[in-house]
């Protein structure tokens, strides 16, 4: 019987999906595009990485372009990564300008098909964390929080986790709620005023290792900064999620205990 088979297939195959993602290298949250880029460098380079986006459609930011204008720029500098990606763009004024559902379809497409997981419609809603460090993240299905039902989550082991939230910087924010200090900038998460050049910067000087184990990269980091958002150019988020991917691939012999 066909409908018993489908069913079948669907519940083997996720639930065999999802053992495999318990115990990883990288941990990300969110899928917006610092994600994206990071985790198609790590997992080309043959990391086991997972992306955990609380909406139906990973992609961010991206899809909707500059005010639903649904075209985005990003710098000459990051063409590289757009030929090595097989992206269409265009180069004009200076820029390079991209159809943005194309942009955010290329780099799920490339991330899926290096070996990046992607757990779409759950919600990171905590950190497992030892004394040293940052172990994993506590997961539950996004519509179980959106309707506040009294379910527990389960947890994911994982060497590093990024804190790929965009604005919120949620991961950081639940560190902090946890009572850890985090040494930010500003003494707290905050974010100024457009300003696309200089936050373009911002972005990259901000990716780091910020707790052992964690790491911001994206808006999030320019959040944990307290730098000024830079709106709908998107080079500097593709090169903080290759910085952060990098970051981990130089120091990836870390023993996670606990
Ligand atoms: O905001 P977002 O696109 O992250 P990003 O990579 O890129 C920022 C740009 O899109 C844009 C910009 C560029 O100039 O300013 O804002 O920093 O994507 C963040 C994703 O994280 C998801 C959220 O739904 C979004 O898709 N997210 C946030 N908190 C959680 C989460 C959570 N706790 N669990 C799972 N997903």
């Amino acid at each position: 019987m066909w409908d018993l088979e489908i069913s079948k297939i669907i519940v083997e195959e996720f639930t065999e999906k999802l053992k495999k993602s318990l115990d990883v290298d990288v941990a990300i949250v969110g899928g917006g595009p610092s994600a994206l880029a990071a985790s198609y460098v790590l997992s080309k380079n043959g990391f086991n990485v997972i992306i955990f986006e609380e909406k139906n459609e990973p992609g961010g930011g991206t899809w909707g372009g500059g005010m639903l204008f649904n075209e985005l720029v990003v710098e000459e500098d990051v063409e590289w990564f757009l030929e090595e990606l097989d992206m269409k763009y265009k180069k004009t004024k200076g820029f390079i300008s991209i159809d943005s559902v194309h942009f955010a379809s290329a780099l799920l497409y490339n991330s899926t098909k290096v070996g990046t997981k992607i757990f779409n419609n759950v919600f990171v809603e905590d950190v497992l964390m030892s004394k040293e460090r940052i172990n994993g993240v506590v997961i539950n299905w996004a519509p179980v929080i959106r309707q506040r039902l009294h379910v527990d989550p389960i947890t994911v082991k994982a060497k590093y986790v990024i804190d790929g939230t965009g604005h919120p910087a949620s991961v950081v924010n639940m560190v902090i709620d946890r009572n850890l200090s985090i040494d930010l900038p500003l003494g707290k998460i905050r974010e100024f005023p457009m300003n696309a050049k200089e936050g373009e910067k911002f972005v990259l000087e901000n990716t780091k290792e910020i707790l052992p184990g964690l790491l911001v990269m994206g808006m999030a980091a320019v959040s944990v900064g307290g730098g000024p958002r830079m709106g709908p150019i998107f080079g500097g988020m593709l090169k903080s999620g290759i910085k952060i991917a990098n970051i981990i691939i130089e120091n990836i012999d870390v023993e996670v205990k606990g």
